[in-house]
């Protein structure tokens, strides 16, 4: 059904004013919120109990009184920089590539493509105790991408030094990485975001499905599989044979989705640049960023805050 591109990204919400705009009832709810500089924005806000701009706490406030789920629906959800994109595209391949010559037109068919049936796909940061009542509720399923949170902290500071290159001076790194230390970033702490999502994918494992952005890196083509078959629609053997799961593995590659046009040349939304989603696509980037006493306190946050549970990332490419 066409290359899978980027349509939005609710990560940014470029905005002079961060008030500026928003609904009376999240204006009066933030002056009561704990308050911390932000990467980007003057502030961000600890809402629900997680840090949040006050724009995103407006369009949760509406989200949860409004999104009602249906059985069939979809969820991608993610921490900024943990795989968004790369979830996003496959997804949408598996859920909307049916081949013209293999299966739409097969055996002289002529289907009416436009009552194709709906399994509708949504994308959110939104930490799993803040989703809306009908998510938890309905028989909907979750997908969850997660990232080791050393990669994922030097994605975020890239993007967001990216981002700002124009109008402010970038972020020293030993700046924000004292805040992602903290949990202060959009979403997080990154800890509470991870757990939230892996418990009920435990308790709950056909309606959460938790993959780590490394893992997809190993293997992407058995992680495309067990996608399919979450999401209820399996491959069959034909499909398997005729290397289905290959070619959407190559059609969501870091290269292919980095060398579209409209993610060279794309803008998702005000001041927001696809280009910026592509950076390198690696896993063990941040060894040539972090020191290694930095790289040592951060994994024994990962240790202290993720290792009961049974959380644990590859954090290097090199570590089989
Ligand atoms: P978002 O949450 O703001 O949408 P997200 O897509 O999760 O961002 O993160 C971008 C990261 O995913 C980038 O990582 P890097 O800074 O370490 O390079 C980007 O390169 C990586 N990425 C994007 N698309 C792919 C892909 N198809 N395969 C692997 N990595 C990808």
């Amino acid at each position: 059904m066409g290359s899978p591109q980027i349509t939005e990204n609710p990560t940014i919400a470029v905005d002079e004013d961060e008030e500026n705009g928003i609904s009376a009832e999240c204006k009066e709810l933030i002056h009561g919120c704990r308050k911390e500089k932000g990467w980007r924005t003057s502030f961000l806000y600890e809402f629900q109990g997680f840090w949040c701009q006050p724009k995103e706490i407006d369009a949760i406030l509406s989200f949860q009184k409004h999104y009602l789920a249906r059985d069939c629906d979809v969820i991608l959800a993610t921490i900024p920089k943990s795989g968004t994109t790369w979830i996003k595209s496959l997804t949408f391949a598996i859920m909307n590539l049916p081949f013209f010559e293999y299966k739409l037109y097969a055996n002289n068919q002529n289907p009416n493509l436009s009552i194709l049936p709906k399994p509708r796909i949504f994308a959110t940061h939104i930490p799993f105790g803040s989703l809306s009542e009908s998510i938890k509720s309905s028989d909907c399923r979750i997908v969850y991408v997660c990232r080791n949170p050393l990669d994922t902290f030097i994605s975020s500071w890239h993007y967001i030094n990216q981002l700002g290159r124009e109008s402010r001076p970038p972020i020293p790194l030993e700046e924000a990485f004292d805040m992602y230390c903290k949990g202060v970033i959009g979403y997080g702490p990154f800890w509470e975001h991870m757990l939230g999502y892996w418990k009920e994918s435990q308790e709950r494992p056909s309606k959460v499905l938790f993959m780590t952005y490394e893992d997809m890196k190993e293997d992407a083509m058995s992680h495309v599989k067990m996608l399919a078959n979450f999401l209820g629609l399996p491959f069959s053997v034909e499909e398997e044979k005729q290397g289905l799961i290959e070619e959407i593995v190559k059609l969501c590659s870091f290269k292919k989705l980095k060398d579209l046009e409209v993610n060279q040349n794309g803008k998702s939304i005000k001041n927001f640049e696809n280009k910026h989603l592509f950076r390198k696509g690696e896993v063990g980037d941040w060894v040539n960023y972090l020191s290694p006493s930095m790289g040592h306190q951060l994994s024994k946050i990962m240790d202290e805050k993720l290792g009961d549970f049974g959380l644990k990332f590859k954090v290097c490419s090199t570590v089989p």
